[in-house]
């Protein structure tokens, strides 16, 4: 008999989520820091996991464990069944065409590393442009950096505008039948800005160019539809989106990834092998070179689960509203603070990136007093030194919010600045 799932099923877009329960369900935020409860700010790193996801691993190791893709034996089809289960279930949470589109790779960056050598090597050539944004991270940067350099292509990069958007105009200018790959952050891990995914796409492909996307700070914190987004390439963390370590996964189209080489290449990839040659297996496994991550990977679809029972329009909802209260709270209490980011919401995620007193302050003494009150959030360039440069700053402080954090830890926030104001009053009150 199907379980009916009431509350579920009285759920809508609007219901706010029930924080209270879902902390439950998050062993580690119940502990105290240097005597402060803990306020878990640093989501965009990593974020926390849930009992649901601890106890997949747990179950995995205590009853399932085995290779997958080969023995015949009863736990090598469970674990095979299980594993491909998350491929199953992730095309669906991102509207992908199918499992066979997913490729599982240890995180985001060996995504994007994988686009750059595979369609990359066998695409791009001398006076090729590829255009990424200002405000990537170095994993969406330093890979197409590398492809340029080794093929005589260039780099082009869309600026932001002076609200820390996107500049669709300036991008438009940037295209041309020389653009082979277009490359983006759709939602930026510093400045929280989300991309026009969609209307990039769309610009690219009128010249002849794919679209990459780096999905790291968007699949946990938003609904993504691949083909809506209509790009050609989308990567994705599991360790932000409340799953494992070590676990991450490229989406592409199926025509795209067919007539691309493999990646890495031994084991499970192949599909006759003779001594001086060898066939590649279809997709996925082309792309799965070796053993994989079984047990994270099996742990990571009940991340997925998760989520999708709280529904990420709900998810998404929740952090404009603590995206809302923070930086009214911050401009009001604080305004020695520098912020980062747009300020028109529904072009922003829940990130909150900032200084003190026009840098004054260092970020790292900024965290480190707020770690004295158990506030976790990230100081430095957070992997994003370029982008600093058009902050005008060499770094900055940041807070992030995922599904676990409350408006009372917003305050929090805002009180742990009020000590360090207290402490670095001179600095932030001298003439800058
Ligand atoms: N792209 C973006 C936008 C990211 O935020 C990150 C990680 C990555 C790529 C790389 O992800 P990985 O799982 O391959 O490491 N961002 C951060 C961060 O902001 N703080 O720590 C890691």
């Amino acid at each position: 008999m199907a379980v009916i799932d009431i509350a579920r099923a009285q759920q809508t877009p609007e219901t706010p989520l029930d924080v209270d329960a879902i902390r439950r369900d998050f062993p580690i935020l119940a502990q105290t820091v240097n005597g402060h409860p803990l306020v878990y700010l640093d989501s965009a790193a990593t974020s926390q996991k849930p009992r649901q996801v601890i106890q997949a691993l747990v179950d995995y190791y205590e009853r399932h464990n085995s290779n997958i893709h080969r023995a015949a034996h009863t736990l090598a089809a469970r674990s095979t069944e299980l594993y491909e289960r998350t491929r199953t279930r992730l095309a669906g949470f991102i509207n992908a065409s199918g499992p066979a589109e997913i490729i599982f790779t240890r995180n985001t960056t060996e995504a994007l590393n994988l686009v750059a050598a595979c369609w990359g090597g066998g695409h791009i050539g001398p006076g090729d442009e590829i255009v990424v944004t200002q405000m990537e991270h170095h994993s969406n940067l330093v890979p197409w950096q590398r492809l340029a350099e080794g093929k005589g292509a260039h780099l082009k990069f869309v600026p932001l505008t002076p609200t820390f958007k996107f500049d669709l105009a300036a991008y438009a200018e940037l295209l041309s039948p020389r653009v082979k790959l277009v490359a983006l952050p759709h939602v930026s891990n510093v400045l929280g800005t989300i991309a026009p995914v969609a209307e990039v796409s769309r610009l690219a492909h009128e010249v002849g160019a794919v679209v990459v996307v780096d999905g790291a700070q968007s699949a946990p914190h938003m609904p993504v539809d691949v083909q809506a987004l209509g790009c050609d390439f989308f990567a994705l963390s599991a360790h932000k989106m409340l799953g494992p370590t070590g676990v991450g996964a490229l989406w592409g189209r199926t025509a795209l990834l067919e007539a691309m080489p493999p990646f890495l290449s031994g084991g499970s990839m192949i599909g006759e092998v003779q001594w001086t040659k060898s066939t590649w297996a279809p997709l996925p496994q082309k792309f799965e070179a070796g053993t994989p991550n079984i047990a994270d990977v099996v742990a990571f679809g009940a991340a997925i689960e998760y989520l999708e029972r709280l529904g990420m329009e709900r998810v998404r909802r929740h952090e404009v509203e603590l995206m809302r209260c923070a930086l009214g709270a911050l401009r009001e209490a604080h305004p020695e603070l520098t912020h980062y980011g747009p300020g028109d919401l529904d072009f922003r995620g829940g990130v909150l990136a900032f200084n003190v007193g026009h840098g004054a302050v260092h970020p790292h003494d900024v965290a480190q007093l707020l770690d004295g009150q158990g506030i976790a959030v990230r100081a430095g360039h957070h992997c994003a030194r370029p982008l600093h440069s058009v902050m005008d700053a060499p770094s900055s402080v940041r807070a992030s919010f995922y599904v676990y954090n409350t408006t009372e830890e917003v305050d929090a926030l805002s009180r742990g600045l009020d000590e360090v104001k207290r402490v670095f009053r001179r600095v932030i009150e001298r003439p800058q």
